[in-house]
């Protein structure tokens, strides 16, 4: 068996799959946001990312993720294995394909992989392309599969190294990121755990075990978060002065599944976390704007119908009925868009009007029953509400008694 990538035959399929990769190890930063440590640990989370679409399928219930003494990252799941069977497309082994072919892995169409996120979409094989090496193992039908690459490229066919029972199948990752692409390639046991917590609470079906064996730093953390999301919300709440019990929904509606959490706390600040497919939306989006425009026009008629807020009241604003706000705001979508600087903003119409149809209705529903709940989160918006009107008449005050106006661009003048 030739173990190095120079000896390998190409045909002519196997040409244009490698001008793919060779795309990506040219412009890394179109599949993996930027070659900083940023992009790094992408790497990781590309490859977990997988295992996890496989725990949504409804296979794999237990992630390891390694960082390895060497710095290399190994990930394993004990889904059903990447299928070895030749692709008549290609006719080469799934498996392969799936590491060498940009794209492949039926992430999207395919039925298996609905909800997969995708947020560059890339997968497998982009992690293999910017790999100084990069190893699978597949179990399955009772034989153990092994195949090589390195930067991308083959270095033997598959080929099969050992057996194991037939009911235990998995897949098996390991990486070592290419220093010719990454400014740094030390992984950050930090940033990885803390992505892999956040997993958990978002998977509440799933365990998963960190393991460092780096000289000095070993370790081994289990993630395995029963109470999901509402678990976040009461971790995240820890410490502080609770002014609400959690509030909790989920439903579906179009196909489209949204699930949030929500508490009230004593602080002047909100926080909204928005989550597609497991994805962190850090530019948040539709889903989110669909649930801050909900949350505060149904205040705002709850505040009308109790005489909270009189005829001759401005409404709430949106950033007074979020005073204290800290919420989880998780939604699955079969054809999720991302755009924005970092396509981490959710761009789907529908998102939004699922969203607020369904946040309305279970709003509605909760706040009926839990009175008190709602008086409590009125009273954070009447909180909010009045110091902005000082601040709103501290500054007029100022400008009267200045000789300073504002002018019609907006700008201080005299
Ligand atoms: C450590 C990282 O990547 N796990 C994966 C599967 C399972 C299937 C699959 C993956 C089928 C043909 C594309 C198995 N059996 N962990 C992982 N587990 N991909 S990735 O299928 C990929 C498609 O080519 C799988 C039946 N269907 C799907």
């Amino acid at each position: 068996m030739n173990n190095t990538a120079v000896e390998h035959e190409y045909g002519a399929d196997q040409i244009q799959i490698l001008e793919g990769l060779e795309a990506v190890r040219k412009r890394p930063g179109m599949y993996i946001g930027s070659t900083s440590s940023r992009g790094l640990h992408h790497l990781v989370y590309e490859i977990v990312d997988n295992a996890v679409d496989e725990a949504l399928a409804g296979f794999c219930d237990t992630i390891d993720v390694t960082i390895n003494e060497d710095n290399s990252i190994t990930v394993i799941d004990n889904g059903r294995g990447i299928p070895v069977d030749i692709n008549e497309q290609v006719g080469r082994p799934a498996v392969e394909v799936v590491f060498t072919t940009l794209h492949a892995g039926g992430k999207f169409g395919d039925g298996n992989y609905k909800i997969s996120g995708g947020l560059h979409g890339v997968g497998s094989s982009v992690v293999n392309a910017l790999s100084l090496w990069l190893e699978v193992n597949v179990k399955r039908d009772g034989k153990i599969y092994n195949q090589r690459y390195e930067q991308g490229k083959v270095c033997y066919d598959l080929k099969e190294v050992g057996k194991c029972r037939k009911n235990d199948t998995g897949t098996k990752v390991s990486f070592f990121p290419d220093a010719e692409i990454f400014e740094k390639i030390y992984f950050k046991a930090d940033a990885i755990k803390s992505r892999l917590h956040e997993t958990a609470y978002l998977n509440p079906n799933l365990t998963i075990i960190f393991i460092n064996k780096r000289v000095g730093e070993e370790e081994e953390v289990t993630f395995h978060e029963e109470n999901g999301i509402k678990a976040f919300i009461s971790d995240m709440n820890k410490e502080k002065e609770k002014v609400t019990d959690i509030i909790y929904f989920k439903k579906e509606q179009d196909g489209i599944e949204v699930e949030i959490a929500f508490q009230y706390i004593n602080d002047f600040t909100e926080n909204i976390s928005g989550f597609c497919n497991n994805i962190y939306t850090q530019e948040g989006g539709t889903h989110i704007t669909g649930f801050k425009s909900i949350l505060t026009s149904t205040i705002n008629q709850y505040a009308r119908e109790l005489g909270i807020l009189k005829e001759k009241d401005n409404n709430f604003t949106g950033a007074d009925v979020r005073n204290g706000l800290v919420a989880v705001v998780a939604v699955k979508h079969p054809d999720p868009r991302f755009e924005g600087q970092t396509k981490t903003k959710l761009d789907n119409p529908d998102a939004e009007k699922v969203t607020k149809s369904i946040a309305g209705e279970q709003l509605t529903l909760f706040f009926d029953k839990n009175l008190e709940t709602l008086k409590n989160v009125i009273s954070c918006a009447e909180k909010s509400a009045k110091i902005r009107k000082a601040e709103e008449r501290t500054k007029t005050n100022l400008l009267s008694k200045s000789k300073f106006s504002i002018d019609s661009n907006g700008k201080l003048s005299n």
